[in-house]
């Protein structure tokens, strides 16, 4: 039984951590940097402690530190969160030779995993669809252009210890290649301390596709369908939903047993998601396992009905899956929305600051994961992401008419923020449509960015009208006019307010 977690992370996901703790009855120990001192994750944990200076290396990335504290207050186990640790095997490995739990897989599956070159290989040999490309580390050019020329251009050149977009080089012409192995062998080298690539046939304007799965340590697998999210930026994911407008049921069914079996080909045990890439005749590939909860998990949770931290804590207490493949459906439509404190009429400038103001959208099929209060201060050493905003409706149309409500109530003054461009995002006839691919952000960018000639100035008009309705209210009870009679009928600026702001819409 575990009776105490360490969570070793920050921000919106180690309040979440902690949320599914307390229901359990689990005490939960908070660490910070120096920087987080004032942050709301120090303020829900039942303890917390400062492990260093703001810089991650110094702090959330202090292995020795952080297992420290977790011995020295008694914890039963380490929950990683997501970035940071969470996809460290050494850390896992350190955890678990402390004699602590590490809520997450087992060190051999994440070194598994996190080497793509192993991982294509392991699933090669489980059946699952990879890309075609090279299962060696290339070595030689000769070799190179004979494989290229096997699979034909174009190719992207990828790093084995490289993942998420991170050390990627897509090739056009056979007079690249050369330059841009030598390149990504480079970059590698210095950015992962491995210089081994490998090459797969370019899959132009794919969907991208992640399957949930969860493992046991009794060796039951299942997914929990599927998350398309296409909507992303220089592979910042920016909107994400379940189900994929894209899938039949058919690809569905054969893609989550895909997922299984990939997951199952590496031993896996706890919360996990298989991405695939699919292109627009249903083709699809294993692309990579991020072999964490993954920040996009809540839209997951609503539609399917579960609590994956919950499953994570039980599944690393030895509990088995409390469920089958078959007990599993979806239940209508999810849509999630990252808000992050940037500009993205200064080309997504972050943009940290001090919160000034904050009024967080509410209501029916609304969730908000967030960590911000009014005067907190965004640090400008971690990720500019503030929180998540997460609707659910009885289908997609429902769902998207729900996510614009509530990007119209969630007012945030003091940094920019992403809000409008999601607002636009949700208008966006693509996006409503469905069948948007990874482009959609490039392609589209310059409409997204459109700010209308109302916006702005209506926004600004609309706070103006409601504060002389304020100051007229004022003057009415200090008048004592306040009498029902003048109630009845609502203040003709704040009539204005309402409208104008109305029109943005
Ligand atoms: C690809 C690809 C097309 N062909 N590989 C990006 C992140 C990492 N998980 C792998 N990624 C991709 N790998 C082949 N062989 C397309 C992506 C990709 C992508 C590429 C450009 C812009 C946005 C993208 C979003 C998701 C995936």
């Amino acid at each position: 039984m575990i009776r105490k977690v360490l969570v070793a992370n920050r921000g919106e996901i180690a309040i979440r951590v902690m949320r599914s703790c307390r229901e359990m009855n689990i005490r939960s120990v908070a660490v910070f940097s120096e920087a987080d001192r004032a942050s709301y994750h120090v303020r829900y944990a039942d303890e917390a402690y400062c492990i260093g200076p703001a810089p991650s290396v110094q702090s959330y990335l202090n292995k020795e530190k952080i297992i420290q504290v977790a011995l020295e207050t008694g914890c039963d186990a380490v929950h990683p969160g997501y970035g940071f640790l969470s996809e460290n095997a050494d850390f896992a490995r350190m955890v678990k030779e402390a004699g602590l739990i590490f809520i997450g897989p087992s060190p051999e599956a994440i070194e598994q995993m996190g080497d793509k070159i192993t991982a294509r290989k392991r699933m090669i040999a489980a059946g699952v669809p990879v890309v075609p490309g090279t299962t060696e580390a290339i070595t030689n050019d000769e070799e190179a252009l004979r494989i290229i020329r096997q699979i034909e251009l174009p190719v992207m050149i990828k790093a084995s210890a490289g993942g998420g977009g991170k050390g990627m080089r897509l090739v056009h012409h056979e007079n690249e290649i050369e330059s841009s192995l030598r390149a990504a062998r480079s970059e590698a080298k210095a950015a992962f301390g491995d210089d081994a690539v490998y090459i797969e046939k370019y899959i132009s304007s794919p969907h991208h596709i992640e399957f949930q799965i969860l493992g046991d340590h009794h060796g039951n697998i299942v997914h929990l369908f599927e998350r398309e999210c296409s909507v992303q930026r220089r592979h910042q994911k920016v909107v994400e939903e379940t189900p994929s407008p894209n899938l039949t049921p058919e690809v569905r069914e054969a893609m989550g047993k895909h997922a299984v079996a990939a997951a199952a080909a590496v031993n896996y045990f706890g919360a996990g998601t298989i991405e695939f890439i699919m292109d627009d005749q249903h083709n699809y590939y294993f692309l990579e396992m991020n072999t964490r909860l993954q920040v996009e998990h809540p839209i997951t949770e609503r539609v399917v009905g579960v609590d994956l931290v919950k499953l994570q804590i039980q599944i690393a207490e030895g509990k088995p899956l409390p469920f089958r493949q078959e007990d599993l459906r979806q239940n209508g439509h999810a849509i999630e929305c990252r808000i992050y404190a940037e500009d993205p009429a200064n080309n997504f400038m972050p943009s940290p600051g001090k919160i000034k103001h904050i009024t967080e959208p509410l209501g029916l099929g609304v969730r908000h994961d967030g960590y911000v209060y009014p005067g907190y201060e965004i640090p400008m050493y971690y990720d500019p992401m503030i929180s998540k905003l997460i609707v659910w409706g009885t289908n997609r149309e429902e769902a998207i008419a729900r996510m614009r409500r509530a990007l119209y109530a969630y007012k945030i003054s003091g940094v920019s923020t992403s809000i409008p461009f999601l607002e636009k995002v949700m208008q966006h006839p693509v996006f409503i449509k469905g069948n948007y691919n990874t482009h959609f952000i490039d392609t589209y960018l310059k409409e997204l960015l459109e700010v209308s000639e109302c916006d702005g100035l209506c926004e600004d008009v609309a706070v103006i009208t409601a504060f002389i309705h304020y100051l007229d209210e004022l003057g009415r009870v200090q008048n004592g006019a306040h009498d029902g009679k003048v109630a009845i009928r609502e203040s003709r600026w704040k009539q204005m307010g309402k409208s104008l702001n109305l029109r943005r819409n």
